[in-house]
């Protein structure tokens, strides 16, 4: 499928989703977001994927929600429309794992969506910051929520309330972003760790996604329970006997996703 405001390829197992706005750093305009929405919700449902790379440019992942697009609302057009609800929620339903690779601006809406993605691998150029602040607004799609857990309550008021930007090397430090790579590097590392996840059990990674997100939504106790019964559940599979033998076996196992 031809998008406006994306590339998508795949290959190898991982479908490679590009934002791509240039003239407006990524802006995440409505159509871009409903077109993300699409292209996600195919990769999920495409056999030959196995694995997500949501990226942008070198100079932004994405700048935000299109402030121009935006700024003539009201709260009626806001509220009654559910501005951003339904793709949000779109996004949230992917079952297959989406890593996000940030190379410059991720600011507002940006950083919120490389948040949503399971987990974040930076260039050294990336700058993260939720600046809505500056627009007499506030996060919209979880940047409150996800910043405070990811980085805890401090330096996430910190961002909240004064809008600067945290570098790579902060975002690493305080847990925000999994690793930092050099930026010409930045796709290459991408690619390497999804295709890692790719050869993997796809049983067992979305096992995984559903377990680590549990973490995130309910008290520790359930998290605990919920992550004992899918431990216990997959030994029902051919894929646990497979891994264990192949250990056993000295060899590389061969994973059928059953
Ligand atoms: N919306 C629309 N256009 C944008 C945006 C944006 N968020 N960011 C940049 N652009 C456009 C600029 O208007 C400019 O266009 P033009 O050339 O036509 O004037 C072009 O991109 C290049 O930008 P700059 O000239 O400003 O580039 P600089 O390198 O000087 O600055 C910055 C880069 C620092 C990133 C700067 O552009 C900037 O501050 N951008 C706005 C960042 C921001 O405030 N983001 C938060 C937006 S609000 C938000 O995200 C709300 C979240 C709620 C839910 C989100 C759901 C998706």
């Amino acid at each position: 499928m031809a998008y406006e405001t994306l590339i998508v390829e795949v290959a190898d197992h991982v479908a490679l989703i590009r934002l791509n706005r240039p003239e407006a750093l990524n802006a995440l305009n409505s159509r871009l977001l409903s077109e993300l929405a699409t292209a996600l919700k195919a990769a999920d449902s495409n056999d030959r994927v196995r694995c997500i790379v949501l990226t942008g440019s070198e100079k932004a992942f994405a700048a935000g929600a299109d402030i121009k697009e935006m700024s003539g609302k009201s709260f009626v057009d806001a509220f009654t429309g559910d501005l951003f609800g339904p793709d949000v929620e779109a996004m949230l339903r992917v079952r297959k794992p989406i890593i996000a690779a940030v190379s410059g601006y991720a600011l507002g809406g940006g950083c919120e969506l490389a948040m949503m993605c399971d987990f974040i691998i930076a260039s050294d150029t990336a700058r993260f910051g939720q600046p809505e602040i500056n627009l007499g607004v506030v996060a919209g799609i979880g940047g409150t929520q996800r910043l405070t857990r990811f980085v805890g309550k401090s330096k996430s008021m910190d961002m909240h309330l004064t809008g600067r930007f945290m570098d790579a090397a902060e975002a690493e430090r305080s847990g925000l972003v999994s690793r930092v790579v050099p930026a010409k590097k930045l796709l290459e590392e991408a690619m390497a760790a999804a295709q890692k996840i790719a050869e993997k059990s796809a049983l067992t990674v979305m096992a995984v996604k559903e377990a680590v997100n549990r973490s995130y939504e309910t008290p520790l106790r359930e998290g605990l329970l919920f992550e004992r019964r899918l431990f216990h559940a997959l030994f029902a599979t051919e894929d646990q006997k497979e891994g264990m033998s192949a250990f056993l076996e000295k060899r590389e196992a061969q994973f059928r996703d059953r």
